[in-house]
């Protein structure tokens, strides 16, 4: 792996967001996610190898070290912001711009979960890859799904959760969704899902990652 991405994993695990970033005392006045995104972007590293390679491992290594109470929340909120300054330079790389949409996609973290860094590179790719995308952020309750899905019924719909509390959650939105418009399609991701749950609480697919969201999308056309 190349120094940079290195450096770039390093930045985003310690909570390092900019150059100008106080945080954490001992890379003051260093490069952060910031530069060292843009800097692995000039050095021809993909967009898609910045995230597996770097992006993703920092935050497993966050999520490892908060198992292990060596970091508490505040550093991963950090954490987070110094992985939303890299996304900030890889969104236009997965941006598509083409004129004419495959369909459009609602997105949303399910009621009672404020993740969101999982969602949003969804989006991104989602997006890239020709979908409009419909962004109802985090802490979604049914309601919010079941207005937008009734205003785009050929809408295609995602739910992220993250925690094994809020997955349960997933299943009242499905329930109301397919109440509200049974032939709607539904996808859930999230680090604690599974097939199994996708299938228990009747949605139509469980995909863990965004490419493999993305394939399943493409079936449907
Ligand atoms: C950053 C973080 C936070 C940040 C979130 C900031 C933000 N803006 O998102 C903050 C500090 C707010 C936070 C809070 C909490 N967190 Co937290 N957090 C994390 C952490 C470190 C990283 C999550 C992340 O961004 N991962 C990187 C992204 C890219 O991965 P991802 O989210 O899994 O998404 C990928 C796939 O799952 C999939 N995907 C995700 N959503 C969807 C949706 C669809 C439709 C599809 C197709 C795919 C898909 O695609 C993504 C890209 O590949 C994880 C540990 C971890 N490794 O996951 C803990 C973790 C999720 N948090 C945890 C906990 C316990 C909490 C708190 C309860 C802590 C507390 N005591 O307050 C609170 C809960 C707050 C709440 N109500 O939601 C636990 C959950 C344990 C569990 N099994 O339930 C984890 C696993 C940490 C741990 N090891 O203990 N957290």
């Amino acid at each position: 792996m190349s120094t940079t991405l290195e450096k770039l994993l390093e930045s985003i695990e310690l909570g390092k967001v900019n150059q100008a970033a106080p945080f954490p005392p001992q890379l003051k006045g260093q490069p952060g996610a910031d530069e060292y995104t843009k800097t692995a972007l000039e050095e021809g590293v993909s967009p898609t190898d910045i995230m597996n390679l770097a992006l993703i491992p920092a935050m497993d290594k966050v999520g490892q070290k908060f198992s292990e109470h060596k970091i508490f929340v505040p550093q991963m909120l950090i954490s987070a912001k110094a992985m939303n300054a890299s996304m900030v330079h890889l969104k236009p790389y997965f941006q598509a711009g083409e004129v004419k949409r495959k369909g459009t996609f609602i997105i949303g973290t399910v009621f009672g979960d404020l993740h969101d860094i999982g969602k949003n590179l969804v989006v991104m790719m989602i997006e890239g890859a020709g979908w409009e995308v419909i962004d109802l952020g985090i802490d979604v309750q049914p309601e919010k799904f079941t207005e937008k899905v009734q205003e785009h019924p050929d809408a295609v719909v995602g739910i992220s959760a993250l925690l094994t509390t809020t997955m349960n959650n997933m299943t009242p939105v499905v329930k109301a969704i397919k109440d509200v418009s049974p032939k709607t399609k539904i996808v859930v991701g999230g680090a604690p899902l599974s097939s199994d749950f996708a299938q228990a609480i009747g949605a139509d697919a469980y995909a863990k990652d965004p490419q493999e969201s993305v394939k399943w999308l493409d079936t449907l056309i």
